[in-house]
């Protein structure tokens, strides 16, 4: 495997002049914290159910007990994490750097337990509920949560404020992340598959607006074709690399 050093050195100056840097981060980012990714490994199965087919607003109105079983059991373990050298690297450029925003897909609320202090949840968050009936959402943190919380206004079902799959991103959200990495003049891509559209696109919308685009993963995937640098290894290990003084 390339040392991910000897890929870093040569962008020193790239990165410490870099005035904005938006970083787009995904599962792998948080595996060295013990949250399972989606894809690829055992681990990511919950009773032997694929997180595809849980991930759906179908999945819930045929059976919301065994999807909310599974986003308890998801709440419980994260809430027993703690964030990695990761997610506290990207918090020590903020003091190197103008503008650093966190565009992630996790839903896990590690970037900003860290310290980060401009996260975009893209795919939502597993501390918001919204509630099937009057759509209002609250923050909870209660873990066990009962079987089908309901909501305190009008009693209706609460759903997990996550996106899945056919759902649309927050249209302010998806607004705030295209900026984010349109304006950029370093994009991470951090722990990504890049399979999952549209979060997948936004690495090559920030390569098309002349970002240097860095990926940070253990093995290539679906955006690295459109990165300028591949930077291989566990992110806890190499994304500290950026810090200066690291
Ligand atoms: C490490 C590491 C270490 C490990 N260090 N790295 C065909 C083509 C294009 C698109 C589509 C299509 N068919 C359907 C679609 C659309 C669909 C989609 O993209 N599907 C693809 C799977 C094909 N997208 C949608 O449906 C989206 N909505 C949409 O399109 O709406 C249209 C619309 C418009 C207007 C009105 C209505 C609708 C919504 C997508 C929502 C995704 N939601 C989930 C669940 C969130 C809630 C929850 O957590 O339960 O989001 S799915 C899941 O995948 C989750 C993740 O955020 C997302 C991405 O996964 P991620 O983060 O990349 O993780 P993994 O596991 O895939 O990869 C981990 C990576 O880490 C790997 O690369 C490892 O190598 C690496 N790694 N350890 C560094 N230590
Ligand atoms: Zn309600």
């Amino acid at each position: 495997m390339t040392d991910p050093l000897a890929v870093l050195a040569p962008l020193r100056a790239t990165i410490t002049s870099s005035t904005r840097i938006c970083a787009l981060t995904g599962a792998g980012i948080s595996a060295a914290s013990g949250v399972p990714t989606f894809r690829g490994g055992s681990e990511s199965l919950w009773e032997n159910v694929r997180p595809e087919e849980l991930a759906t607003p179908e999945a819930f109105h045929r059976d919301p007990a065994k999807v909310w079983r599974w986003y308890d059991w998801r709440r419980g373990m994260v809430a027993a994490c703690e964030p990695n050298a990761a997610h506290h690297a990207l918090v020590a450029l903020e003091a190197a750097c103008d503008r650093v925003t966190v565009v992630t897909q996790n839903v896990d609320g590690l970037h900003q337990r860290a310290g980060s202090r401009q996260v975009l949840e893209f795919h939502g968050s597993l501390w918001t509920l919204r509630c099937l009936g009057c759509r209002r959402e609250v923050e909870n943190h209660v873990t066990p949560l009962p079987p089908l919380p309901a909501c305190d206004v009008c009693g209706g079902l609460m759903r997990p404020g996550v996106v899945w799959f056919g759902e649309a991103i927050d249209p302010e959200v998806m607004r705030a992340s295209v900026d984010a990495v349109g304006d950029c003049d370093l994009l991470l891509v951090v722990g990504t598959s890049g399979l999952v559209y549209p979060a997948a696109g936004l690495a090559r919308a920030g390569k098309e607006s002349g970002a240097t685009v860095l990926e940070f993963n253990l093995e290539e995937g679906g955006v690295s074709a459109w990165v300028d640098h591949f930077v291989p290894g566990s992110a806890d290990a190499t994304l500290p690399l950026l810090v200066p003084e690291a």
